[in-house]
């Protein structure tokens, strides 16, 4: 018997396995961090990875969107960060205030490969992660899903070899178009890395994963082919493999959200993913139209930016974006294009959730 207590909303399982719902899910990228006032107060001055790594504040902080849209968002995602996997192959990172993470020995020649670990053992220095995971889990006491997630492998390597976000992707574009060979040998490294890490997070009680490719849209459709997805396959078709390894018994759905990679939308949908999570560049009804009737959930879309109009604009965009995807009874579950920004106003994020609960009913 499961050591948690059982789902009461298990809504966004069922959608993303393709089952009919009565409403489509609803949670939303980031929603757990800076716009919401109950963050910072919990957060203080401690260091973002500090918060992390306490199973207490990052289960806190997890909660947090849940308790503040009581009833109205259907999954919580555990407060981390993708740049965790970097973290456990040696790399140092600070989380400067208003600038983001900061590697402090970034990766410039293949050489550099040296100074880090290929194969972490991530079960035991990313322990914190899962621990986290495990207390998140019963706090919510089956109240929603709880979503584990990585960065993908091209967006990890782009952090390793820039050290920070980037405009101009020199020092990424170089690895892959000068260090070809040693790119690769990047890539698999993190994508062995990060296949384990995702196994870990779901026997500590992660019941649905996503895996963020947020600077796939760097990268041309050849490029993408190349660098990109074979690696995300990899991660899909190897995980349940490993998943069986450890004796988990049931299915855990996995999302891939290629952020910018419109092109590769058809190929996505063949790369062993349940979920295709949308950025809002697209036309709702363009993405269901590649889909094509294969039982691939989409997951997405509307632009963060809506949360900067008003009420009456956010309502519109919301039957705008429902509709377009079908109605929303079936493979479908609501999100961003991207993730929460740190001035949005929390007011129009329950306006946002309200109008998805009410056209999502229609
Ligand atoms: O509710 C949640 O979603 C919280 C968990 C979460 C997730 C899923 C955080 C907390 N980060 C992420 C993923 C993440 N981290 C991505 C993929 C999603 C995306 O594209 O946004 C990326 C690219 C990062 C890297 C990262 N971490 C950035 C972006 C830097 C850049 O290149 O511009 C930043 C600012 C962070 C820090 C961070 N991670 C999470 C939060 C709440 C914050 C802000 C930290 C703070 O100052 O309090």
């Amino acid at each position: 018997m499961s050591q948690f207590a059982p789902l009461k909303n298990d809504l966004i399982l069922r959608a993303a396995k393709g089952e009919k719902v009565e409403r489509p899910p609803i949670w939303i990228m980031r929603q757990a961090g800076r716009y919401l006032p109950e963050y910072h107060e919990v957060k203080g001055k401690r260091d973002f990875f500090e918060c992390c790594r306490d199973a207490e504040i990052a289960s806190a902080i997890t909660i947090q969107p849940v308790d503040h849209y009581d009833g109205l968002i259907d999954a919580a995602i555990i407060f981390s960060d993708i740049l965790v996997i970097p973290q456990a192959m040696g790399f140092e990172i600070d989380m400067i205030d208003g600038k983001g993470p900061v590697f402090r020995d970034p990766l410039r020649s293949p050489e550099d490969i040296n100074k880090i670990n290929l194969k972490p053992d991530v079960k035991t220095c990313l322990d914190w992660a899962y621990k986290a995971i495990t207390l998140t889990r019963t706090k919510l006491n089956g109240r929603v899903p709880l979503l584990g997630f990585c960065g993908a492998p091209w967006t990890l390597l782009v952090y390793m070899t820039e050290g920070q976000g980037s405009k101009m992707f020199r020092f990424a574009k170089q690895w892959i178009y000068e260090y070809t060979k040693e790119a690769h040998i990047l890539l698999q490294a993190i994508t062995d890395s990060l296949i384990e890490f995702l196994a870990q997070q779901v026997v500590a009680g992660a019941q649905m994963l996503q895996v963020f490719e947020s600077w796939g849209g760097e990268l041309g459709p050849i490029e993408f082919e190349e660098f990109c997805l074979p690696y995300l396959k990899q991660i899909a078709s190897r995980l349940p493999k490993r998943l069986e390894e450890l004796d988990i018994k049931e299915k855990i759905p996995l999302t891939v959200f290629a952020k910018g990679s419109w092109y590769a939308l058809d190929d996505l949908c063949e790369a062993g993913y349940d979920t295709v999570s949308l950025d809002w560049t697209y036309r709702p009804e363009d993405a269901v139209k590649v889909v094509n009737g294969r039982r691939i959930t989409l997951q997405g879309n509307l632009d963060p930016g809506i949360m900067y109009g008003s009420n009456d604009t956010i309502t519109t965009k919301v039957e705008q974006m429902i509709k377009g995807f079908g109605g929303g009874k079936q493979n479908y579950i609501i999100n961003f294009g991207h993730g929460t920004h740190p001035f949005m106003n929390p007011d129009k994020i329950e306006h946002f959730l309200k109008e998805c609960h009410r056209f999502g009913l229609q």
